[in-house]
């Protein structure tokens, strides 16, 4: 409880419903990852369909970089692990990376 200056009631703070932070996993483009492989990667670890994967991809490749996933922390962690592992094993030099989300973002 803390006091209001002016008129002396008991202000109750407002509980702080703060939800953990989100994390964006991107994928990068480059001159050299075939768009088909992409797609793969988005289908297979990002759970998109033919049609969204083949959307995000474009974006990716058209832009420079795109949102494969919305993720808490240790699974956004755990997609670019993968991801950036399974584009090695490939010969790929497809990168993923992570960015916390900013608070305005989404709501
Ligand atoms: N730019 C690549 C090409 O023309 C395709 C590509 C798309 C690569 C998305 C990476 O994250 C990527 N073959």
């Amino acid at each position: 409880m803390e006091t209001d200056e002016k008129t002396s009631t008991l202000v109750k703070p407002k509980a702080k419903t703060k939800r953990p932070p989100l994390y964006k996993v991107l994928l990068l483009n480059d001159d050299f990852t075939p768009m088909d492989f992409v797609v793969l990667v988005l289908k297979r670890f990002f759970s998109k369909s033919q049609v969204e994967a083949e959307k995000i991809m474009l974006e990716v490749h058209n832009k420079g970089a795109g949102v494969a996933g919305v993720f808490p922390f240790e699974v956004a962690e755990t997609k670019v692990f993968i991801v950036n592992e399974f584009s090695r094993r490939n010969e790929h030099p497809l990168k993923c990376i992570m960015e916390k989300e900013t608070e305005t973002e989404g709501s």
